[in-house]
C-alpha cells in the first residue's frame, strides 16, 4: 500500500510518515517548507532545532532500513500535485528512485493551520485562503482525472462547527423543515478564517464526492497535545516539530511551557471556551484506522476526531498540578481575550466513530502530562519568553501587527 503524506513536514505529517513506514506502507512525503518558513518569517519559537525532511528521511533509513520518499514541493502548483499521480514526480530523497506508483491513500495535512496567523493581517488572511483552497481543489482534481479509487484522507477541524448550542454530531445531521427531511452537512459557524477555509475544504470536497463519486475522508480534530510518538524515541531527532509562541502553539502546550520558565499560564478571558483534545498518538491511530478502513466511492465520511474535552480553566489546572508535583511553582492568569470567541458555551459533541473503529485512546492524566514536562524540560534554556504573545488581535485592525 502507497500512501503519500502531504504537508509531512509539519506537526502531525511526519510523525505520520515514520508510522506508516514503521507498519510497512509504501511513503511518500511532500512540503513546502510553509511551517519552517513562516517560523522564521514571523520569529515564531521552535523549541529545538528540526532536521530538514531529507535529514530527517535520511536517520530513518539508517535506523531501520526502511525509505521514506521526499519531495520538497508546492501543491498549489496543480503540476506538482499531478506529478505524484502521472509519474513525473521528482524526488529530492529516494533509496529506490523509480516512480512509487499511485498512492492508494492521500493524507492531506498540507495546510496553514493556525488561526493567529490567519489573522495577523489581510495578507496573512489571504496566504491562509489561498494555500488551503488550492491545495485541496489540486488534489480533488488530481484525484478525479486520475485516480478515483484513491482515498483521500483530509484533515478538518472541530472548529468548523464553532460552539452552537445544540449537541455537534459527527459530520451530519438529519433536518425536519415543513413537514419534510432532508440529510445535510452539520451546521458550520468558525471563528477565524483559517478555520473558516476548513469549512471551504469540506464543501470542495463534498462537491467532489457527489459529482465524481470520490472516496473521502474528513477528520474533525480538535486541538492536539504532545510531542513523543512510538517512533520518535529512537533518536530524538526524529521528533516532531514544537511550537509554544502565540502563532502556532497550542494551548496545551504553550502551558506546558509557561509552567516550566515560570510565566503565568496564559488562560484568555474567562477561560470557559471548551474544546475536544487529542494526544499527537491518538491522532496517528485515528489515521490508520481510516487508512485501513477507506470511505466508500462516493462517500464523504466524517468523524470527530477528539478523545475528551476540557475547558481552558481545567487544562490550567492540570497543569498546575503536575507542575508543582514537579517542584515548578505555577501560576495561573486569566489574560485579555485576543480572540473573538464565546468565553462560556454549551459544548456536547459525538465522538464515538473513531472508537468504534478500534482506536485506543490516550487520556490525559497526569503521567502523560509528565511525561510532555519532562521532555520540554530539557529544552528549557531554548525558551523565550517574548514569543508567548506577539499582538495579534481578532478584533483589531490594520494596526494588528506582529510585535517585533
Ligand atoms: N487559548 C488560551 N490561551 C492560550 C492559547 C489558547 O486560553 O495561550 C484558548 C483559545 O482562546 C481557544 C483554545 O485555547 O479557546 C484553543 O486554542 P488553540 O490555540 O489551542 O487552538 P485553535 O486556535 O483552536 O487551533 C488548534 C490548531 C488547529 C486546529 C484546532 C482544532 O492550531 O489547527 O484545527 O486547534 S479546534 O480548536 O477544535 O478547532
Amino acid at each position: 500500500m502507497h500512501v503519500l503524506i502531504l504537508g509531512g513536514d509539519g506537526y502531525l505529517g511526519w510523525p505520520t510518515a515514520m508510522s506508516f513506514s514503521k507498519r510497512g506502507y509504501q511513503v511518500t512525503v511532500v512540503d513546502n517548507y510553509f511551517r519552517r518558513n513562516a517560523c522564521i518569517e514571523l520569529d515564531a519559537g521552535i523549541l529545538y532545532p528540526v532536521p530538514t525532511l531529507i535529514e530527517r528521511a535520511k536517520i530513518w533509513y539508517e535506523l531501520t532500513g526502511k525509505e521514506i520518499k521526499i519531495v520538497i514541493g508546492d501543491l498549489t502548483d496543480p503540476e506538482v500535485m499531478r506529478s505524484f499521480f502521472t509519474g513525473g514526480v521528482e524526488y529530492q530523497f529516494a533509496i529506490h528512485p523509480t516512480f512509487a506508483g499511485i498512492p492508494q491513500t492521500v493524507v492531506h495535512y498540507a495546510e496553514q493551520p493556525s488561526a493567529p496567523y490567519s489573522l495577523i493581517n489581510h495578507k496573512y488572511a489571504n496566504t491562509t485562503i489561498i494555500n488551503n483552497l488550492l491545495v485541496t481543489n489540486n488534489l480533488m482534481f488530481a484525484v478525479r482525472d486520475f485516480s478515483r479509487d484513491t482515498h483521500v484522507i483530509k484533515l478538518g477541524t472541530m472548529g468548523e462547527y464553532g460552539t452552537p448550542n445544540i449537541d455537534i454530531e459527527e459530520g451530519w445531521i438529519e433536518i425536519e423543515h415543513k413537514g419534510r427531511t432532508g440529510h445535510f452537512l452539520f451546521p458550520r459557524q468558525a471563528g477565524s478564517i483559517y478555520h473558516t477555509t476548513k469549512i471551504m475544504d469540506t464543501d470542495l470536497l463534498w462537491f467532489g464526492v457527489r459529482t465524481w463519486d470520490l472516496k473521502i475522508t474528513d477528520l474533525m480534530q480538535g486541538p492536539v497535545y504532545g510531542l513523543e510518538t512510538e517512533e520518535s524515541i529512537y533518536d530524538p531527532r526524529l521528533r516532531t516539530i514544537f511550537n509554544y509562541d502565540e502563532i502556532f502553539g497550542t494551548v496545551l502546550n504553550r502551558f506546558i511551557v509557561q509552567a516550566i520558565i515560570s510565566h503565568p499560564l496564559s488562560v484568555y478571558g474567562k477561560g470557559g471556551q471548551t474544546r475536544g483534545y487529542l494526544n499527537i498518538m491518538d491522532t496517528l491511530q485515528c489515521i490508520h484506522k481510516a487508512a485501513s478502513t477507506p470511505a466508500k466511492r462516493g462517500e464523504l465520511r466524517i468523524f470527530n476526531q477528539i478523545m475528551e474535552t476540557f475547558n481552558v480553566n481545567q487544562l490550567a489546572q492540570k497543569v498546575k498540578k503536575v507542575g508543582a508535583d514537579l517542584g515548578y511553582p505555577v501560576e495561573i492568569k486569566h489574560f485579555e481575550n485576543p480572540r473573538f470567541e464565546a468565553e462560556e458555551h454549551y459544548y456536547n459533541p459525538t465522538y464515538q466513530g473513531l472508537v468504534e473503529l478500534g482506536v485506543e485512546p490516550h487520556f490525559l492524566t497526569a503521567e502523560v502530562l509528565e511525561g510532555i514536562f519532562r521532555v520540554v524540560a530539557v529544552y528549557r534554556d531554548n525558551i523565550r519568553k517574548d514569543l508567548i504573545f506577539r499582538g495579534v488581535n481578532w478584533l483589531r485592525d490594520e494596526k494588528t501587527t506582529i510585535q517585533r
